[in-house]
């Protein structure tokens, strides 16, 4: 059985304890290999070796880094297939989706090997004379990388790199569902000659390693995406020590579908926003919001649409779509069907747990359209994170927007609509970090920001420049050549 060690301060190394766990594929069940499994010692070490590190790596100058991302990123580029193999093994998602997840991690690392040459400053006329005055970025620390198992190569990506190349170090705590994912992406990170201790892995279910991470005083900064719940706890732990934190949480995305839009286009988009990665994204398109002229239209060709999909191991090629992460999840998403049932919704396909014939073997759960909903039913408001979206009826534009914004989430969300003024409307009112028209609620790109409003995360955004912003410190510096004292604000020159 293969065996996944820890990586601290440029070692591979056994957990302290000894202890291992081990990663499940979730379509056929089967060990794929043994993790080590750490708890609040290896985050000492690892959080030790990361303020060790620190001081080298952020005097190297940021082009050199620059340099090391790129190598990291051609790695990535030439090891996309294997990667993307392997996280279909581990976490489900089809194999075609599997290498845009790769591929997301491959532009983000190129996108910020280039920002080495770009961290800038700002300098602007001082007050007095002879005197400069600027600002600069500067790394903060050490930064804490907490992420789930969605997008087991991307999500990291979007964190370590930035995180890296302001020149901050990290330590690296990947979701238990998919230790050996975030292995390999270290092990790339090491070979493109990321010094020892700059980036430290440790894996921990059950939270102990995480909240290590949190409550200690030398990390700084946090990033974490995952769960509301969890992001609550994330915060409140850091909050004590003051940390920066970055939170990227629930989402309860809609597709609005207007009377006058491209109906067949829209099933596309809502079937790929809604049941890609079987519906386990925080961009997922969980609610179909349709205009009352073309809903029953609509709700037809859905149907349709979703029956033909395939439900299989994502490593075939004809599988559409893949297994949920576990069965814990595949109970909660069924839950939710069975409550949205009882409120008065109906089933108008899938709402069933496959519990019969070779994929029962795995975590499967059938591609579900939920119809008669109602804004206000759990169903409607919560995040399932499953291959379920719900269909609720609206009478205009302003409806539509009211029940996309009556939600407590704001990440992603969609209008398909020929009208360019109501397109327009859409764009201004929607309140969501992230807006598309014509397109599905998923698949942002890395060079603009990401992330959304209200209680889907606390403000910050990653991807893009904004990545930069988080990652990094402001010191404004003031520099007198005059030779005389210049009182600020009082010596005022004439
Ligand atoms: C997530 O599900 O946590 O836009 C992120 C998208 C992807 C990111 C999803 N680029 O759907």
């Amino acid at each position: 059985m293969d065996f996944y060690p820890m990586y601290i301060g440029g070692r591979w190394v056994e957990a302290r304890s000894g202890r291992r766990f081990t990663s499940v594929n979730p379509a056929t069940g089967e060990v794929l290999g043994e993790v080590a499994l750490g708890d609040r010692e290896d985050v000492q070490a690892a959080v030790e070796a990361a303020r060790d590190a620190f001081d080298a790596w952020r005097r190297m100058p940021a082009p050199r880094r620059g340099e090391i991302l790129f190598r990291a990123a051609e790695l990535l580029g030439r090891r996309k297939e294997q990667l993307a193999r392997r996280m279909t093994q581990e976490m489900g998602k089809v194999l075609m989706e599997a290498r845009g997840d790769v591929q997301e991690a491959i532009d983000m690392t190129y996108y910020m090997a280039g920002e080495g040459r770009r961290l800038f400053g700002e300098t602007v006329p001082a007050e007095m004379p002879d005197k400069m005055a600027m600002a600069v970025r500067e790394p903060i620390g050490v930064v804490g990388v907490i992420t789930p198992w969605n997008f087991p190569i991307a999500i990291p990506s979007w964190k370590i790199m930035p995180a890296l190349i302001c020149g901050n170090t990290v330590v690296f705590k990947p979701a238990s569902d998919t230790p050996i994912l975030a292995h390999r992406l270290v092990e790339i990170l090491e070979e493109a000659g990321v010094p020892p201790g700059v980036v430290n892995l440790v894996y921990g279910p059950g939270g102990t390693v995480g909240d290590a991470i949190l409550a200690h005083p030398d990390v700084p900064v946090i990033t974490f995406t995952g769960s509301n719940e969890a992001g609550v706890h994330v915060n409140a732990t850091a909050a004590p020590l003051l940390k920066r934190v970055h939170l990227e949480l629930g989402g309860k995305n809609a597709i609005i579908v207007m009377d006058d839009a491209d109906l067949d286009l829209a099933v596309e988009g809502v079937v790929w926003s809604a049941l890609g990665t079987s519906g386990q994204r925080c961009t997922a398109a969980s609610r179909v919001l349709a205009h009352r002229a073309i809903k029953d239209q609509l709700v037809t060709k859905l149907v349709e649409r979703i029956r033909r999909l395939r439900l299989g191991d994502g490593l075939d090629p004809d599988t559409d779509v893949g297994p949920v992460v576990n069965r814990q999840a595949l109970e909660r998403i069924h839950g939710y069907v069975e409550e949205a049932r009882r409120e008065g919704a109906t089933v108008a396909t899938g709402g069933r747990i496959v519990d019969e014939g070779p994929l029962a073997r795995g975590f499967f759960y059938a591609p579900t359209l939920l119809v008669e909903v109602r804004p206000e039913m759990r169903v409607a408001q919560e995040e399932i994170f499953g291959p379920v979206t719900a269909v609720i009826e609206v009478s205009s534009l302003e409806e539509a927007i009211r029940i996309n914004n009556g939600v407590r989430y704001g990440l992603s969300s969609a209008i398909y609509t020929r009208d360019v003024n109501g397109a327009f409307r859409a764009m201004r009112d929607l309140m969501t970090g992230l807006v598309y028209v014509n397109h599905g609620t998923i698949g942002s790109e890395v060079h603009l920001p990401f992330g959304g409003m209200r209680q889907t995360g606390n403000g910050h955004r990653e991807a893009g420049r904004a990545a930069i912003d988080f990652y990094t410190e402001w010191k404004s510096i003031y520099v007198d050549f005059s030779g005389r004292l210049q009182r600020a604000q009082i010596d005022i020159p004439q």
